[in-house]
């Protein structure tokens, strides 16, 4: 039998597990923490919520027809995944609060060797890590001296009070708009550390009755078709409007945006609010709830410049010192990083750090040329955006699968993709983020060191037509 080892329990690990049993392949999840959820297990920030469509964002054999509302909170997403995890057998597969630190290729097995010292052999590796994994903590000059409570988004340290506080939030992305709504209210001063304003598209998030609840109990394809709609939405609307800015529904997306931004009152207001760049180039941030909540008499928009933390707060480039009791930095997660800092070394010693020396690549998103019988789920270049990573990861998985089935059937013992399919989807890739709303004149975690965006840059509908079935030719095996 096969054996396969998952590096990672969140969203995408617990997939691959379940899948891999289904598919008679022997797996062994790794989990460096103490629970599964991976980004929803890591992040338990106040009003956190998932801003794509709750029941698009499930699994397809595993829908829930119990969510609240159209978009679902954290907690209930983490409560979901355990459940999946629990009732498909994933838990007993896991081992926890181990880290991988070294995957190694040698005489045709991967070596893997965790923090603690256990060592295992696999045929298989999926990396199934996640990209908003890493904090991005700043180098803030004084935030040592800092008297009060500092944590990045992430960490959220719930022992600290909030009620009645001074509260400062650095970052304004799809993380501090979810916080700043959450907070403000409780909040003494709530102030908002704006380097950069940020393009709104107002959501309301509609709550399901408990008649809508009971029909999708009794009937999965009434929820089908829901699921169907909330996906067809997104993708005839949003994804076609990103990558193509002369697009109609570019047009009709960037209208959007322009009305929400007009519902500020105050015009100076508006005005530090109001982005100088195009609509969508930076993640759209979505939120019915942001524009009140910075317009609330607790809440304050900062937008001089950071010039360093000091013991009572943050000193500002115009001289000001705003006192804080908390400091929360929402300031993003390093992207780039993937299953690193893993250290991966293929046949031949080849460090997959010195292949992504450059940033980080993978045909289709998924296998590295040089590293056989390796593969990664939601890797580098995969499709991200406002839309649901669960059914990437799930499209992603069953490409993989194909893969895999070929050393199953031992028509080969190792797959990986070749050097020149690499060369040509990158170069393909890179081609078409020319047309793309992320190379319009921002910076966002969306671009590479090169100003190259590094996510999936084709349409949706041609990453499902390329992960429906792997062209072999463009596959390395032996
Ligand atoms: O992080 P971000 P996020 N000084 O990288 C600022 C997903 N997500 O955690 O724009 C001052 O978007 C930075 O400023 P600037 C979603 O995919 C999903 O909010 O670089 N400011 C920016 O404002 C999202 O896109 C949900 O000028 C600094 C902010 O920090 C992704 O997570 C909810 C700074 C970082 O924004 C990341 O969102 C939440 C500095 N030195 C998040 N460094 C859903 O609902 C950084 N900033 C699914």
């Amino acid at each position: 039998m096969l054996t396969a080892a998952v590096i990672g329990a969140g969203m995408a690990g617990i997939l691959a597990a379940i899948r891999l049993d289904q598919s008679g392949i022997a797996c062994d999840v790794y989990e460096k923490g103490d629970s599964v959820g991976g980004t929803w297990r890591e992040n338990t920030y106040p009003g956190i919520a998932c801003d794509v469509a709750a029941h698009w964002y499930t699994y397809n054999f595993a829908r829930n027809p119990e969510w609240d509302s159209l978009m679902a909170k954290g907690e209930d997403i983490r409560a979901y995944f355990e459940h999946v995890a629990s009732d498909f057998g994933v838990l007993e597969k896991i081992r926890f609060n181990d880290e991988v630190v070294l995957l190694r290729y040698d005489a045709g097995r991967w070596h893997l060797e965790t923090a603690s010292g256990h060592r295992a052999d696999y045929d298989i590796v999926i990396a199934a890590t996640g990209v908003l994994h890493h904090p991005n903590i700043p180098d803030f000059a004084g935030i040592d001296t800092f008297r009060g409570a500092v944590f990045h988004s992430a960490r959220w340290d719930h022992g600290v009070p909030l009620d009645g506080k001074n509260i400062g939030i650095i970052g304004n992305g799809s993380t501090a708009a979810q916080l700043v709504s959450a907070l403000v209210e409780g909040a003494k001063r709530l102030d908002l550390y704006q380097r950069t304003a940020q393009w709104v598209m107002p959501r309301d998030n509609i709550p399901y009755s408990e008649e809508e609840k009971a029909l999708f109990r009794k009937d999965p394809a009434a929820l089908e078709a829901l699921i169907r709609e909330l996906r067809s939405k997104t993708l005839n609307g949003y994804a076609a409007a990103v990558i193509d800015v002369s697009s109609p529904e570019y047009r009709a997306l960037e209208q959007v945006a322009q009305d929400n931004l007009a519902t500020v009152k105050d015009a100076a207001l508006r005005e530090r609010l109001t982005p100088d760049y195009k609509v969508a180039c930076k993640r759209l941030v979505i939120s019915s709830t942001f524009y009140d909540a910075i317009q609330h008499p607790n809440a304050r928009l900062v937008t001089s410049p950071i010039e360093r933390i000091e013991p009572e707060g943050v000193r500002t480039a115009d001289g000001n010192l705003h006192e804080l009791d908390v400091l929360v930095l929402a300031t993003g997660f390093q992207v780039d990083r993937f299953i690193r800092p893993t250290r991966v070394i293929g046949p031949g010693g080849l460090d997959l750090d010195d292949v992504w020396a450059e940033g980080p690549l993978a045909y289709l998103s998924m296998s590295v040329a040089g590293f056989p019988n390796f593969f990664l789920l939601n890797g580098p270049n995969s499709p991200v955006g406002n839309f649901s990573l669960v059914e990437v990861a799930q499209h992603q998985i069953e490409y993989i699968l194909q893969l895999v089935d070929g050393i199953r059937t031992g028509h080969y013992r190792e797959i990986a993709a070749t050097p020149e399919a690499m060369r040509r989807f990158e170069e393909e890739r890179c081609e078409a983020a020319k047309k793309t709303v992320w190379v319009t004149g921002c910076d966002s975690w969306y671009l590479d060191k090169k100003g190259v965006p590094a996510s999936w840059t084709f349409s949706y509908d041609r990453f499902v037509q390329e992960a429906a079935h792997p062209r072999m030719q463009d596959y390395e095996t032996r």
